[in-house]
């Protein structure tokens, strides 16, 4: 099955922290690296006033683990880059998403397939769109097109910055 992993990072050695979550993510069995995306500097979204400039980044996998499974692989993952859970969509040193796994579709809360949010953040599917041209949201329709409807300003590439592949 494809995953979709979203990476954000606005706090502390931003770009660090990315490249730890990448080595660190693919540590244990069941999850395979196909694809990392270029790193961009993006404005917040939501949230509190006066937050700094993410760094962002999509990662594309291959597993076959169930998707309670790879959300525990990325909780245990954030909280190893010390992400500390106070206000929602506030500052934070690593933020770890699952955007899609295969093609499920799922309205549990604790975990909602794919992101509720992801066909309208220019954040992810801007990062996406690089690491997966032909990428689609399950029940959106191909990232290209939500894209064509977006606004991608406050999303710039950091072509300095380059995440590599896990270790
Ligand atoms: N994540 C959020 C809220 N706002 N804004 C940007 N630019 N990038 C993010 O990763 C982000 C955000 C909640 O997870
Ligand atoms: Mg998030
Ligand atoms: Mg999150």
């Amino acid at each position: 099955m494809k995953v979709v992993l979203a990476l954000g990072s606005n706090l502390g050695s931003r770009f660090q922290t990315l490249q730890g979550a990448v080595d660190t993510l693919f540590d244990a069995p069941g999850l395979e690296f196909v694809a990392v995306s270029p790193v961009y500097e993006t404005d917040p979204v939501g949230g509190p006033g006066g937050q700094k400039p993410y760094l962002n980044a999509v990662l594309i996998a291959d597993s076959s683990l169930d998707p309670y499974t790879l959300l525990e692989r990325a909780q245990s993952v954030e909280n190893a880059f010390g992400r500390v859970r106070q206000e929602r969509w506030g500052a934070r040193t690593l933020d770890v998403d699952l955007i899609v796994v295969g093609d499920t579709v799922s309205d549990d809360p604790t975990l909602t397939l794919p992101h509720p949010r992801v066909h309208e953040r220019a954040f992810v599917l801007v990062p996406w769109s690089k690491a997966d041209p032909d990428g689609e949201v399950p029940g959106h329709g191909p990232i290209a097109t939500l894209l064509a409807g977006l606004d991608t300003q406050g999303v710039w590439l950091r072509d300095d910055l380059r995440l590599q592949r896990p270790e």
